[in-house]
């Protein structure tokens, strides 16, 4: 008997999840509300100078009190599945391992969950997307102490699994570790500067080395995943029968001078030091060689009971997307306390020329082609199903637009058009694995530093106007695209 699984089909298969993807932080508001305490990113919001806009999460888009709302727009825009992730400092609000849980921030998940069951929607569900308990950071500076923030992460993980696992079955350890170590740990500037805002740049920070602690966060991040997928896998995924995974951001890397060997080095480099950092430990059992050879001993080591432990430790690759840019090989000695500089890279435009248009955040140019060609080196190096978790984009200056323009954003269906074209090609010409695409964002919300300024929802949200809903030309582009390319 021969089972050739050949793509008899141009279409996407008939399993096909798809959605749109949030985070607590960034729509929930009610930060103080029914006994939640501040995460690290209340804290930095409400830091004078940290955010562009001097604004923060205190309101958001009032989902807390909106999300029934919420899912009827999930509802009518068509999809099969919602991402979103869940405030740890809700359900515990001092965070630790022997701490009291909170029953009202576990009921609003719990609701939240069977209210998308009700409407046919598939919860799709990150444990941490950024928001550490306050309480851990001042304790014990979170992510660099791994002794501490394994444990305390991974009973906040065994909870959820407890409370939602009967009816969540995809689920997802971290939300974008790069950003938590690169940009929480070596910040270099106002806008590439995220909670806890540690740097070696004093002018941005008190504390902080970003030579090294980076790559110490990282390290226990990769620790608290692999403890809590072991978790997972030991004591609820057979009875529940779910799966688990890890979501990490990657942008496509072009060789700024396609005839130089160092800028493919450096672009491969790129890939490695972002992507690689965290999915080499888990598919291959230990980190690059790339990165051994450049940091030496400000990496850390893992034992080998750790790389048993992390090696498989991923049931798919999450995947988030927005970009694609120039790489170029930077000569000389690290720069030091430059996250990039350090490793020997440079970003940058070929002759004053990017890839593609400018955006609302300046280092997101719309590159369709990188995505297929990133979810290629992917499925090459890895080989594991990749869940594409998100992708979006905010337009220039679509902040400051009326509502009846804002409604009209043609940019955001040129884009999605775009990258959800590659990633068909990807699928059906290149036969690469993948099984979810969540569009960032189900609406207008709070973008980090950058504030409320770049908008990437399919939703609008008048924030003068009591976050009131408004469905964007994008949201039926994107319902469209799906209704066309999935199997029947
Ligand atoms: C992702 N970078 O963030 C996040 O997962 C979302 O919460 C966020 O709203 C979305 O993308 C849009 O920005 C990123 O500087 C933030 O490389 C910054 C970077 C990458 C991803």
């Amino acid at each position: 008997l021969f089972l050739v699984m050949t793509n008899t089909t141009d279409k996407l298969p008939s399993n096909f999840l798809w959605g749109f993807a949030t985070a607590a932080y960034q729509i929930e508001g009610s930060w103080n509300e029914d006994g939640r305490l501040p995460s690290i990113w209340d804290t930095y919001a409400h830091t004078p100078s940290k955010i562009i806009d001097g604004s923060n999460g205190d309101t958001a888009c009032d989902s807390y009190h909106r999300y029934k709302e919420d899912i009827a727009l999930l509802k009518s825009y068509g999809v099969n599945a919602y991402r979103f992730s869940i405030s740890w400092s809700r359900v515990i609000p001092k965070g630790g391992r022997e701490e009291e849980v909170n029953e009202k921030g576990v009921k609003f998940y719990s609701d939240v969950i069977d209210e998308l069951l009700k409407n046919g929607i598939l919860p799709f569900v990150t444990l941490h997307h950024w928001d550490l308990p306050q309480e851990l950071y001042e304790r014990y500076q979170g992510f660099l102490t791994a002794f501490e923030l394994v444990p305390d992460f991974t009973r906040f993980a065994r909870l959820c699994f407890e409370r939602f696992g009967d009816r969540v079955k995809n689920w997802l350890t971290f939300n974008e570790p790069w950003v938590i170590c690169a940009l929480g740990h070596a910040g270099t500037g106002p806008e590439g500067s995220f909670a806890p805002g540690r740097s070696s740049n004093r002018d941005l920070s008190p504390e902080g080395n970003s030579d090294t602690e980076p790559w110490i966060a990282g390290h226990t991040l990769l620790l608290a995943h692999a403890s809590a997928v072991q978790v997972y896998r030991t004591d609820f995924a057979k009875q529940q029968g779910g799966q688990i995974g890890i979501t990490l951001n990657g942008d496509w890397a072009v060789p700024y001078n396609l005839e130089e060997p160092l800028d493919h080095a450096a672009a491969q480099r790129k890939l490695e030091f972002s992507l690689g950092w965290f999915a080499d430990p888990i598919w291959h059992g230990d980190y690059p060689a790339s990165m051994r050879e450049l940091l030496g001993d400000r990496l850390p080591t893992f034992t080998e009971a750790e790389k048993a432990m992390l090696k498989g430790s991923s049931d798919f690759f999450g995947f988030n997307h927005y970009t694609t840019n120039y790489v170029k090989h930077r000569e000389g000695p690290p720069e030091h306390g430059n996250f990039n500089g350090n490793v020997g890279l440079t970003f940058t435009s070929k002759d004053g020329v990017d890839l593609g248009p400018e955006t609302g955040l300046a280092f997101m140019r719309p590159v369709p082609w990188g995505y297929r060609a990133l979810l290629n080196w992917i499925w090459k190096r890895y080989g594991a199903p990749i869940y594409c978790t998100e992708n979006g984009m905010c337009a220039k200056d679509e902040g400051s637009l009326p509502l009846a323009e804002a409604l009209n954003d043609t940019p955001r269906v040129e884009y999605y058009k775009g990258y959800l074209n590659a990633m068909l090609e990807a699928v059906v010409e290149d036969g690469v694995d993948v099984r979810s695409y969540f569009g960032w964002s189900l609406m207008d919300n709070w973008e980090w530093c950058s504030g409320y300024g770049p908008r990437f929802g399919v939703t609008y949200v008048d924030y003068e106007d009591g976050c009131k809903r408004y469905p964007k030309e994008s949201s039926r582009f994107v319902r469209g695209w799906f209704e066309e390319n999935i199997s029947k």
